[in-house]
C-alpha cells in the first residue's frame, strides 16, 4: 500500500531506523545510489580499519570532505519531523540512525542513537582517549595525532569516530535498542525504516527483531530495499513528503 495515511500512535511506541535516504533531502550523497559515495571510493579503501592502516592521508581526505558538506547543508522536513514526533511520543520514541551527518540533532532530534558513530567526533587509532568533537578537516599529509599516546611516548594517530566495515557496533546502543524494543512489545509498537537500503548490518536485521516482538513494520524508501519483504507496509516515496504525512504533521515546514 502506497497511500500517506498517517501511521496509527496512538499510546504506541516507535522506533524509527534511519539511513543516507533521510539526508538525500538536503543534498548528502549517499552510499549505494548512482553517483554515491561508495562509486568514488571503493569501501574498503576509506570504511575499514584495514584502509586505514594502508592510506590514513586517503581515509582523512574522505572524511573531511563530508565533515565540509555536512556543514553546508541543512536538515530538511523529514528530519523536522522526526524531531516533531519526538516531542509528542515522548519516551515512548527512539530514533536509531546510520547517518553520520548530525543533522537528526541539528533538527531537534534528542533521543538518537548513531550506531555507526559521528563525522563530528575523533578518536584515538590505540588508546581508550574519550572520543571528542572536532570539525577540524585533514588534507595535509601531517594527520592528526593522540598526545595521550605521545606522554607514554608512543605515536598514534587519531581517526574519525566511526564504526567501519568489520568493527563492532557500540555493545550499549544495542543493549540500548534491545531494551526499548522489549519494553515496547506489551503493547502497540511500531517499527520503521526510512532511506535505507537494508544492505548492511546488523542496522538491517533490526527490522526482525521488531517483528519478533509484535511490531507493525513498515518501509518508507525511493525504491524498494533489499529486505523490503520483512515489512508489513512499503512506502516507495521521498523522505521528505512522506514522513510529515505519515505522522500527521500538518505545517511541517516542507522546504
Ligand atoms: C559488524 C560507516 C561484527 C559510516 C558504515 C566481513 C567481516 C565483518 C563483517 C562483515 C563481513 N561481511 C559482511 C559483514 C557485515 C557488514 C555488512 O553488513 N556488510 C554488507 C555490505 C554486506 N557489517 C559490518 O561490518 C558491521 N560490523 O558486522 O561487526 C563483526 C566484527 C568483526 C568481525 C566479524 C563481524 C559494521 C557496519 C557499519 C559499517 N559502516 N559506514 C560512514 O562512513 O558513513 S555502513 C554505511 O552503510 C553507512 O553507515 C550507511 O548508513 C550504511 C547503510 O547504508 P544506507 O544508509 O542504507 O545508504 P544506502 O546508500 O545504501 O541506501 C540509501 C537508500 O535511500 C536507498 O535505498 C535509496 O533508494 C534511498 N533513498 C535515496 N533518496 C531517498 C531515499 N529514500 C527516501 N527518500 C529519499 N529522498
Amino acid at each position: 500500500m502506497n497511500s500517506l495515511q498517517p501511521v496509527d500512535l496512538e499510546g504506541a511506541r516507535l522506533l524509527v531506523l534511519t539511513g543516507a535516504g533521510v539526508s538525500a533531502e538536503s543534498g548528502l550523497a549517499t552510499f549505494r545510489d548512482s553517483n554515491g559515495l561508495w562509486e568514488q571510493h571503493r569501501v574498503e579503501d576509506v570504511a575499514s580499519p584495514d584502509g586505514f592502516v594502508r592510506d590514513p592521508a586517503l581515509v582523512w581526505k574522505f572524511y573531511s570532505l563530508r565533515r565540509e558538506q555536512a556543514k553546508t547543508v541543512e536538515p530538511n522536513a523529514g528530519h523536522r519531523a522526526l524531531a516533531e514526533v519526538e516531542k509528542r511520543l515522548e519516551d515512548r520514541f527512539l530514533l536509531v540512525t546510520q547517518n553520520v551527518d548530525g543533522l537528526h540533532q541539528r533538527a531537534g532530534s534528542e533521543r538518537v542513537i548513531e550506531i555507526h558513530g559521528s563525522l563530528f567526533r575523533t578518536k584515538c587509532s590505540s588508546c581508550d582517549l574519550q572520543p571528542f568533537d572536532d570539525h577540524a578537516t585533514y588534507f595535509e599529509r601531517t594527520l592528526p595525532t593522540c598526545d595521550r599516546c605521545a606522554g607514554r611516548g608512543r605515536e598514534a594517530l587519531l581517526r574519525p569516530d566511526i564504526v567501519w566495515f568489520g568493527e563492532m557496533l557500540d555493545p550499549a546502543h544495542m543493549q540500548a535498542i534491545d531494551a526499548f524494543m522489549r519494553r515496547a512489545a506489551g503493547g502497540p509498537f511500531v517499527f520503521m525504516a526510512v532511506g535505507t537500503s537494508g544492505a548492511v548490518w546488523p542496522a538491517a536485521g533490526l527490522v526482525n527483531l521488531a517483528r519478533s516482538l509484535g511490531a507493525s513494520t513498515l518501509l518508507v524508501n525511493a525504491e524498494p530495499a533489499d529486505n523490503t519483504a520483512r515489512f508489513h507496509r512499503f512506502v516507495q516515496a521521498r523522505s521528505a513528503e512522506a514522513l510529515p504525512a505519515l505522522f500527521g504533521l500538518k505545517g511541517v515546514d516542507p522546504r
